[in-house]
């Protein structure tokens, strides 16, 4: 289907694609057995402009928005689903920062971040606060001109490669949710530290490490939006980034299904291509209205999101729930239709299964995503009457 992409973000998905033949596939495999973090091809995105996309151009940015990010997201994870993370999950480190940040703070971090020289992660999810965010143990004391936070977050991408961290703290416990604040903490402040580095089913070549604040002294200046607007903070950048995921998810189901065709045309099974089979036809057909479906979803709600819709909640919950789902359908897919060869990591399928799998659970569980759907639908009802 013909989207009729502008030329720049044509030009953006041909970049996209080079790095993804041309760097990304000839470790991908090693990468995912190793678990190293892929420095090498940040630099190769850095240098190709891709980190800087939807940072505005004031800013030392491509200027571009979701659409763009997207689009490139999706080209470089038909290919690996975890190398091309650095990216995405700075993105969503840095969507605070462009939405709530001040123009000194915007100033200061994004132009490192949009040439490649920093990555950035978002530290919401505690030991105890994930799907409820609102439980956020960590806190922010107020002293003078600092706060001083203490706390430990947990699952977090980009943990210790990233040198900015968007975090969430509690400055008043007793507002529940509405006592939370949005805080900008660097890699290298006294009192921050990282903990445990995951090992992980999937996505390998991503850095996945717990970050540890013990009287972590960070100047009043890092607060990003106002005191107690941290909750708004997390779920508006949430609202925009799970588009993002998405597109990492519609990625790896379309590298499944391009995988899956052209296993499909050359493998033979009584005397014929296994392609001629309408049982695997079929199983075809099905990977790739799903892919189509996401993708056309994808590309309205980021479409929406860039033109100024703020009322997008449910539509980036629907995209992420969708796209992940998809991913998941197909990627199993792929390995049936692989059979025996599927299961082998010789073949990239298992690994693009197992890559599928994180989209269906961070930046919201897809349980979770349920219900911010639901809420939406149930509001908007009720303002019709
Ligand atoms: N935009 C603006 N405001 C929002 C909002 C959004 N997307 N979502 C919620 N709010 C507001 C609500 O309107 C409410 O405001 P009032 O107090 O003025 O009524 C406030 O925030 C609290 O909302 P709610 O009561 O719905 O909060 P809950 O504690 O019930 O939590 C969910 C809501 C479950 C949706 C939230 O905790 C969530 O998104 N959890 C998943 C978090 C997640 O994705 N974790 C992954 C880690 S990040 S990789």
């Amino acid at each position: 289907m013909d989207y009729f992409l502008t030329d720049e973000q044509k030009m953006i998905v041909e970049l996209a694609r080079k790095v993804a033949q041309e760097k990304i596939k000839p470790v991908r495999q090693e990468f995912d057995e190793s678990g190293e973090f892929p420095w090498e091809i940040v630099k190769e995105l850095s240098q190709a402009d891709l980190m800087g996309l939807y940072i505005p151009q004031e800013y030392g940015g491509f200027g571009g928005g979701v659409m763009e990010l997207c689009i490139a997201v999706e080209e470089l994870c038909k290919v690996d689903g975890g190398i091309s993370l650095s990216l995405a999950a700075t993105a969503l480190g840095t969507f605070p920062i462009i939405i709530f940040g001040t123009d000194e703070q915007k100033k200061k971090y994004l132009p490192k971040i949009a040439k490649g020289e920093a990555l950035a992660a978002f530290g919401l999810t505690e030991p105890e606060a994930g799907s409820d965010a609102g439980a956020t143990k960590t806190t922010a004391k107020k002293d003078g001109d600092f706060y001083i936070l203490n706390g430990t977050k947990c699952f977090i991408t980009n943990g210790g490669v990233a040198d900015i961290y968007t975090v969430i703290a509690m400055t008043d416990k007793s507002k529940g949710s509405r006592g939370a604040s949005a805080f900008i903490v660097e890699k290298g402040t006294p009192g921050f530290s990282f903990g445990k580095k995951e090992n992980k089913m999937g996505i390998r070549a991503s850095a996945t490490c717990e970050l540890i604040f013990q009287d972590c002294k960070i100047p009043k200046t890092n607060l990003l939006g106002r005191e107690g607007a941290g909750f708004i903070v997390a779920m508006k950048t949430l609202d925009q980034s799970r588009p993002g995921v998405a597109a990492q998810a519609l990625g790896i189901a379309a590298g499944a299904l391009d995988e899956a065709v052209e296993y499909a045309k050359t493998r033979k099974q009584f005397d014929h291509p296994i392609s001629s089979f309408q049982a695997i036809q079929h199983i075809l057909a099905n990977m790739a209205t799903d892919v189509e479906a996401a993708r056309a979803l994808i590309y309205s709600v980021a479409r929406a999101i860039d033109k100024g819709d703020k009322d997008v909640s449910g539509a980036s919950a629907m995209c992420k729930l969708f796209a992940s789902d998809v991913a998941m359908r197909v990627t199993t897919d792929a390995v049936q239709v692989f059979g025996g060869y599927g299961y082998m990591k010789e073949y990239p399928v298992e690994k693009m299964m197992r890559d599928a799998k994180i989209t269906q659970i961070y930046e919201g569980t897809n349980q979770i995503q349920r219900n911010v759907i639901a809420l939406d639908l149930i509001k908007k009802s009720a303002k019709k009457k």
